[in-house]
């Protein structure tokens, strides 16, 4: 059903760095807990903490109304559900996956006779069971479970529900993902610039947060622009004033002894765009150029 459950039985597949940190604030929160994990040492210390342990995946299935995976990668779900008799379990797989995989996923735990919700963590393990470090997870799939399961599913962190289907939480997981890798390259980057001189780092970090704190709104005019059609709406920046900035970006790279391929494939694309007749645009057309 999809009313509320206060405390399902839960089992818990997979006791890695997420997987122990998800054990460790639910039986802190007092909740019933059979785990299962590959390498059966790793389940000791929550076996002393209160957990039950399995001695398979089917054998923690068989104890968990609410089932909930969280391993390596999709392969391994499906390698460890193998077995496991689903049939009128809740499963929620919180192991990093491709929208492709969380939609067959769906489909393969359904057709077990499981109700089946994906999920994509942003969170990193320290900021589990931490609710001011702002920890989400994106939710995906059947909507009857997450709102029967709610109270359990936000006891590690906050649950954000992205539509009935499953490939929803994954695609946000890996866009936000995908845009923290564009950030980290832009950081390494920037540290680099200043290796070899008499910079401290530390005096660095703080402005690079500063900074990137103060640009990151820009997703929301990318966004109005997308919505609009209009790219050059509100445009303080323009692109040909970027590509002109580009060539100073290269060549103090160049001077600082600095290797500029990690900003060279975006550079090109605002090149490319600018070369289309696109000057007076900001950088929203990159996004129709990356859309293949
Ligand atoms: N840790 C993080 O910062 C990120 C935060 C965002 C979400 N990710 C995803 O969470 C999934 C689990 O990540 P993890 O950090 O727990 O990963 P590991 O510490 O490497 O533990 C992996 C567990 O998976 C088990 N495992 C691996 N292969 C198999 C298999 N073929 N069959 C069954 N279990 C398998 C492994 O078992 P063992 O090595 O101890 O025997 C661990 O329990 C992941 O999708 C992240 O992307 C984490």
């Amino acid at each position: 059903s999809d009313q509320p459950v206060d405390r399902p039985r839960l089992a818990l597949l997979g006791l890695g760095a997420m997987g122990g940190a998800l054990a460790r604030a639910w039986l802190a929160a007092g909740r019933s807990l059979t785990v299962w994990n590959r390498t059966p040492g790793r389940a000791e210390p929550f076996a002393a903490a209160g957990a039950r342990v399995a001695g398979t995946p089917a054998e923690a299935v068989a104890a968990g109304d609410l089932v909930v995976a969280c391993l390596l990668d999709d392969a391994s779900v499906g390698e460890a559900l193998s077995g496991a008799d689903l049939a009128g379990k809740d499963l929620v797989n919180l192991t990093t996956g491709t929208p492709a995989q969380a939609r067959a996923r769906a489909e393969w735990a359904v057709r077990r006779g499981a109700r089946f919700l994906d999920g994509g963590i942003m969170a990193v393990p320290p900021m589990v069971g931490v609710p001011e470090s702002g920890g989400y997870a994106f939710y995906s799939g059947s909507r009857a479970l997450f709102d029967a399961h709610h109270d359990t599913l936000t006891v590690p962190f906050g649950a954000v529900y992205t539509g009935e289907d499953p490939g929803f939480a994954a695609l946000h997981d890996v866009a936000l993902l995908s845009a923290m890798t564009g950030m980290f390259a832009g950081v390494a980057h920037a540290f680099a610039l200043i290796r070899k001189e008499s910079l401290a780092p530390s005096g660095l970090a703080p402005l690079l947060v500063g900074w990137l704190t103060a640009m990151a709104p820009h997703a929301y005019q990318i966004a109005a622009h997308l919505e609009s059609g209009d790219y050059t709406e509100g445009v303080a920046s323009n692109l040909a004033m970027m590509v002109e900035g580009n060539a100073t970006l290269r060549r103090t790279a160049e001077e600082q002894g600095v290797g500029a391929e990690l900003l060279a494939p975006f550079m090109a694309l605002m090149e490319r765009r600018l070369a289309d007749g696109h000057g007076d645009e900001g950088t929203t057309g990159v996004v129709d150029l990356l859309t293949r």
